[in-house]
Formats: C-alpha cells, structure tokens, sequence
C-alpha cells in the first residue's frame, strides 16, 4: 500500500497517568515538575511523543476524565508556567507533546453546567442534553458505564440530564454548533501553545441516537448498556470530519482516537489517507475480556484467540492505515498480569510481549511502567481502591452473587486501579514515588521491580526496552519496522506468536514462544543474523539456513533478519 508520509509513523509515544507518575512536593500526588525531571529518563527509552492523561483542572471524580476548566492545569499537578517549561523541555529533547482531549462530557463543575443549572431554560442548558422525565421516570433506560441511569435530575425542574459516564460528568451537545465553536477554539489555543496533537477520549460517544429511544433490558436493573445508543457511524462521521477541518488539520497534529464499537467497515474513514483521526488504539486483544455482565464474567485470556485477534487486527488496519499498539493503559490492567500465563510472569515473559508488541505494525505506546515490567496489584478490601468504575463493578460482583474475597479476586484481575499504582522508581520508601502518603497504595512488590534496581542490570527489562525501541527506530531497520508488511508466521503452531515484517530490501522475522515447553520451528528463510533475543542461549546466535530447525526455549523471544527470498 502506498501512502503519503506523515511525521508520526516512525514514532514511539509513552502514556504518563500525572497522578501516578512522580510526586516532587510530597504531598502524595505526581506533578508537573517530576514528569520534567524524567524526561531525559524517557529520551534514553527513545520516546518521541509523550501523551498526558488530563491535566486540566478537575474535582477528579473521575480521575481529571472530568474537566471543570479546558484552560487551566489542575492546581494538583502544577501550574501553567509549569506546564510551558515542560513544553519547552519537551521540544529541546525534540520530543512532542500531546494532551488528552475530552470532549464527549465535562465535569458538573464546568462553568457551562454551573450555568445551565442556574438557568435550565437557558442557554448553557443547550450545551447539554436537558430532556423531560416520562411518566415521572427519566427519559430513557440506559445505563451509564459506571453503572446506574444514564439520566439525573435537575433540580428545581421536570428535566433530566444526560451522562455516559458518572453522573459528574454531563455529556456535551454535539448538535450545538455555538458549543462546538467553543471547543475548536480550546482545541486550537492548545495547539497554538505548541502541543502536538491529541489523544481523544471516548470520542465514539459523540454520536449517538439523541431521540434517546429505550432498549430491551440487559440487567436486572430494568437498564440497557448505554453503548447500544452510539449511532451510526454515518452522524459521528460527520462531526469527526468538520472537528479535524476546523482544528488538528491546520496543524498537521497527531491524534490518536479511543474508539470502541466501531463497524468492521468503517476503519478506513478512521485512520485512512483522509481519516478523522492519525491513528486510533487497537483494543481488539483487550476486548477478549469484556464480560458479559461485567468484569466478573470476563472470559479468561486464551493464547490462541489471543494471536488470532492481534493477527487480524493487523492485516485489516494495514490495509488502510496504521493502528496504536498497546499492552496496557491507565484503564486496563497491567498486560504482563493479563496477557502472560503465571510460569511466563517474569523478565523473560515480559520482554517476550513487549518485543511481540512493539514490531507490529502501527505506532507503539508504552504505558508508564511497563517497561520495567509493573505488575497487577493484590489487595485484600475494597476500601483500597480509588477507581469509580472498579467500585460498580465490585459491586455487581457481589449482587451476582459473588463473597467479598472472589469479587476482590476479580478486581485483582481487572481494576483500572493496577495500571494506577505509583511508578515503582526505586527500593526506597514508597517506591521513591513520594516522600508523603501516595493517594494511591503502591504495588508491594516494589522492592523486585523498580527503576532504579534495572538501571544497574544490563539484562533487567528496562535495559531490554530500550534495545527494542532502539532497534525499532534504527537507521538501518526503521523503514521495514515503520512501513514493512505484517506477515503471520507459524499460525498452525500451538504455542507461537509470530510475523515477518518485510519491505522489497528485508524480511525481519520476530517469533515468540509463549509455551512451557521449548519448541523447533523450520526456517523457510535462511537467517542472515539476530538483530535481539530476551535469552542469551547461543543456539539463535549462529545462522541457519533454509529448512532447518530453529528452537525457542519457554518463553524465547527471537528477532531474526532473513534472506528476502
Ligand atoms: O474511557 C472510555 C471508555 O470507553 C471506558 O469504557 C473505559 O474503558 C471503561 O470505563 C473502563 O472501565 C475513557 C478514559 O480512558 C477513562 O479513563 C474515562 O473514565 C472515560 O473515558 C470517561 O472519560
Ligand atoms: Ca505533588
């Protein structure tokens, strides 16, 4: 496929969660100033773009996902001359900047609300969507993600307003076109500041079916999910188009779109040529856990089903464009928990996923902590956790009847609080975090992995990172890893995730054995050398030719350059 070349392709982007990143005052919460101090941590890793989860001030219901004011840095993380040294750092490393952008809702402490509740026949109030109850029950059934009705009342009136997500969180209306100006113009102050684009949350939700029509029930609460509501791809289509028209199009931004539910067909009006978005997150392996009532239910990880969702998923978005490859994010679980079975939970194993996933095919995001291999955290009550949506589903946990410990044992697998845990920095108390109280327990396991322990082992997961990304952005190997074709391999194996990547010049061949026992793979390319492998075992370290056996020991990662032909 040929395609015009953009400036992000070749890039590998980091996710920093503030909160959690590097507290500097002590006060227990991450801020401006401990992302300035590592950001010569994260040249040496190779990052290139750093996405901010919000920043902007927030009553932080939901963790800063609730905006009280688009221009302001939450007094929290900083201040905005914090923010513009981290920006001019940022460039002097040549590293770019991209924010998280949250525009299907608000937080109920944005002006805008403050105003459409003071006057509900107002002109804010359009700002949102305000609808009469029915037959004094709310207008609609659907439930919001974090559980309960999409609807809250307005006090003082016979209205409703509408959320997705908590119910401090009111969902902004996108049939506005006065509101839709106020968002551009935020966008494009941002941008003017000197940020390089955006991460774009929950962007799907923007268009949904406003003649807010009731569902069949999904749950004993009368409910449906509110998901079912998102229209057709043909209303959010439109409104994506006139939003990059109006905004990242004239910068020439990066944005990464979270997009779920989208329809098999649409992908190319996403990420094509002319796509709304540079990018969007491919989900498709997390989405292997989505339960049917809920976390509790989550269907456990299969490798097979596993390889074959990453497979498809790559051949379908290279068709087109180009996908976000993550392990994890500041809503899943860490990925060397979830993706890796118990024997394969190790440096090796860990090295293995990330090798697996950094060469596909796609822009790479490594979540914060993921490269010195953070695990999912063990807590033993409800009362340690802080995130809104574990809360609800600890909850539907128990009314399905689960005991306390089991529905724990499911938050333990799937809490957005295990990708939440402070960054594990050193030995040190609280794992050098923060010399106060972290709002957040840090992960006990601290003392084994940490920055600063991996630092001084040149065969610790972080120095293994950094090898990959290097490779990854090598003068010599950056083209076929950038625009090389994705080519399954050894599909009909049992326990082998493994690809090509191949260009007219190279032919790379990345094979990973996920398996307890060691297994042999005939080569039908003669092996030129090893370009990296997470063993030191020398039996990779030789070439082979055409038809001979190539083993892979438990948990064996190799990145092979072939013959072409
Ligand atoms: O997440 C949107 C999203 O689609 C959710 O399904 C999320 O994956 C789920 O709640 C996990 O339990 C985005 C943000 O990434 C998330 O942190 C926010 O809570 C949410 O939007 C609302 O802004
Ligand atoms: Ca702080």
């Amino acid at each position: 496929m040929i395609m015009e070349r953009k400036w992000w392709h070749d890039k590998v982007a980091y996710q920093i969660y503030p909160k959690s990143f590097l507290d500097t005052n002590g006060d227990g919460i991450g801020d401006l100033r401990g992302i300035i101090s590592k950001l010569d941590y994260l040249k040496e890793l190779g990052i290139d773009i750093i996405w901010l989860s919000p920043i902007y001030k927030s009553p932080f219901v939901d963790q800063g996902y609730d905006i009280a004011d688009y221009y302001a840095i939450a007094e929290e993380f900083g201040t905005m001359e914090e923010f513009d040294e981290l920006l001019a750092e940022a460039k002097k490393r040549d590293m770019h900047l991209i924010m998280d952008l949250v525009i299907n809702h608000c937080s109920d402490k944005h002006e805008w609300f403050q105003k459409a509740l003071a006057d509900p026949d107002g002109e804010y109030a359009d700002y949102f969507y305000f609808r009469k109850g029915k037959n004094g029950n709310p207008p609609s059934n659907c439930r919001s993600y974090f559980g309960g009705s999409c609807w809250e009342p307005v006090p003082g009136t016979d209205k409703y307003y509408f959320h997705m997500f908590a119910k401090e969180q009111p969902d902004l209306n996108w049939e506005n076109p006065k509101l839709l100006g106020e968002l551009y113009n935020m966008i494009n102050w941002w941008l003017d500041k000197g940020v390089s684009g955006f991460r774009i949350d929950a962007i799907i939700n923007i268009g949904k079916n406003t003649t807010f029509p009731s569902y069949e029930p999904d749950g004993t609460d009368g409910l449906a999910g509110c998901w079912r509501m998102i229209d057709s791809m043909e209303t959010v289509g439109k409104l994506l188009k006139d939003l990059k028209n109006n905004t990242f199009e004239k910068y020439n931004a990066f944005t990464v779109g979270e997009v779920f539910n989208i329809e098999e067909n649409a992908l190319e009006q996403f990420i094509g040529e002319d796509g709304h978005f540079s990018t969007i997150f491919d989900f498709s392996a997390h989405c292997l856990s989505d339960g049917e009532h809920g976390w509790y239910d989550a269907p456990p990880m299969e490798f097979k089903r596993w390889r074959k969702t990453i497979t498809d998923a790559q051949l379908e978005a290279q068709k087109c464009g180009f996908k976000a490859n993550i392990i994890e994010n500041h809503d899943e679980p860490r990925g060397a928990s979830r993706f890796l079975p118990k024997y394969a939970q190790t440096p090796a194993g860990t090295k293995m996923l990330g090798t697996v996933n950094l060469l596909l095919r796609g822009i790479p995001f490594i979540y914060q902590g993921q490269e010195i291999g953070m695990q999912n955290v063990i807590w033993d009550s409800i009362e340690e956790y802080d995130d809104i949506s574990t809360k609800d589903q600890y909850r539907i946990a128990r009314e399905a009847g689960l005991s306390d410990a089991q529905a724990l044992e499911v938050c333990g697998r799937m809490s957005r609080d295990n990708a939440r845990t402070p960054v594990q920095w050193s030995s040190e108390k609280n794992a050098g975090f923060s010399t106060g109280t972290p709002w957040l327990k840090v992960n006990t396991n601290y003392q084994a992995i940490n920055v600063e322990s991996q630092e001084k082992d040149a065969d610790s997961v972080l120095h293994y990172y950094r090898r990959l990304v290097a490779l990854r952005k090598s003068a010599e190997y950056k083209e076929v890893f950038t625009y090389g074709e994705f080519i399954p391999a050894y599909e009909d194996t049992d326990t082998v995730m493994a690809y090509y990547r191949a260009d007219t010049e190279k032919r790379i061949l990345v094979a990973a054995n996920f398996g307890r026992e060691a297994v042999e793979l005939a080569l039908d390319y003669a092996v030129k050398g090893v370009l990296l492998a997470n063993q030191a075992d020398l039996s990779v370290k030789k070439t082979h030719k055409t038809g001979e056996l190539l083993k892979l020991e438990s948990c064996e990662v190799v990145v092979l350059e072939c013959e072409c032909s």
